[in-house]
């Protein structure tokens, strides 16, 4: 019976992590507009519209080949003058008998953030449920005045990182990616969030209880540029970038993709992890014992022509391909043939 080791990638579909800052969209009535309502009561209500500019940051996980995110955690950026601001609105609202108020709003900005990271995201449309992230604004002040029943009272609600105004997203978001170019081992999209989200607080001063509501759907785009693939990735984060999957880069008899799906770095000495021979008997697979990180497939052919995938009949643990976190000794039974070859794929 002879032995041959061998290495492909097929279908790859796993994640790498990628970090997009995205900016706010400007010029399209439909978003980034914050419908803004102040309800003081006695029939006084007032509303304002603000736009929402700046940026945020969003920490994804990308399917490079596909184009498609299963996770997204929206933060605000490291920097300071990061983070998303609104313009000022203003109130107003008088009532014969009742009184009127004055009030407007200033300096207001805020961010995105995702109180329970990361958020999931559905790969094949893109959406996610938008109450996995929040919207705060925690810079700003609302002030004013209001004569009510012939009651005067000062508003001065400074709104603080202490005393945010926070609201849930709502309903059903998008991140969308669109393919730019491919670069070396690099590939590019363009990333778009759609967030619809509501605000509702209110603010108490004095005698005078304030309802502040605001709704309104955000959007920001940019660019991301992520491995090709998570090998590709690998091979970025060993120093040789883009290697040929199926070389040797240290010689030890497990190709370059079988060592990263091995859970290896490209000079470990991957020996001890080669399939071997057990005459009379089939094959012995041996995987690390930290488990191998993509699923390993196992593929046989008595002439070296036509491949098929081992039945599971025939292997320890009774699954092929190998899933990930898969770790001992895999056992090949013969199949009674004079010889067979072995021949393990990688689906990355
Ligand atoms: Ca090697």
């Amino acid at each position: 019976m002879v032995r041959l080791l061998l290495v492909l990638l097929i279908s790859p579909a796993a994640a790498v992590p990628a970090t997009v800052e995205l900016a706010a969209v400007t010029g399209d009535p439909s978003f980034n507009q914050l419908q803004i309502t102040v309800d003081p009561g006695f029939g006084l209500t007032d509303s304002d519209v603000s736009q929402v500019t700046g940026n945020l940051f969003a920490d994804l996980e990308v399917d490079p080949l596909l184009g498609q995110v299963s996770e997204m955690t929206l933060r605000n950026g490291e920097d300071p003058d990061d983070g998303l601001r609104a313009t000022d609105v203003s109130f107003s609202r008088s009532v014969i008998l009742v009184g009127g108020y004055s009030v407007s709003g200033n300096g207001l900005a805020g961010e995105i953030f995702t109180p329970s990271p990361p958020g999931v995201v559905t790969p094949g449309t893109g959406e996610f449920d938008a109450s996995q992230y929040s919207f705060l604004l925690d810079q700003g002040t609302l002030a004013g005045s209001a004569r009510i029943f012939g009651t005067t009272t000062l508003l001065d609600q400074v709104i603080t990182p202490a005393e945010p105004i926070t609201g849930p997203g709502a309903g059903t978001g998008t991140v969308l990616l669109t393919f730019v170019e491919d670069a070396g081992p690099f590939r590019t999209y363009a990333v778009l969030l759609t967030l619809p989200v509501t605000i509702s607080d209110t603010f108490v001063d004095g005698s005078l209880s304030v309802d502040v509501t605001a709704s309104g759907t955000l959007r920001a785009e940019g660019i991301v540029q992520v491995p090709r693939s998570e090998y590709v990735a690998w091979t970025l984060a060993e120093g040789i970038p883009g290697a040929d999957p199926q070389a040797d880069i240290n010689g030890d008899g497990i190709p370059n993709a079988l060592a990263w799906a091995y859970g290896l770095g490209k000079d470990d000495d991957a020996g001890a992890w080669r399939p071997a021979v057990t005459p009379g008997k089939g094959f012995e697979i041996p995987l690390p014992p930290g488990g191998i990180i993509a699923p390993v497939r196992v593929r046989v052919s008595q002439n070296l022509g036509g491949w098929t995938d081992l039945p599971v009949e025939r292997i320890s643990g009774g699954q092929n391909p190998l899933p990930a976190g898969s770790t001992g000794t895999i056992t090949v039974s013969g199949s009674g043939a004079a010889r067979e070859f072995l021949r393990l794929e990688v689906e990355e």
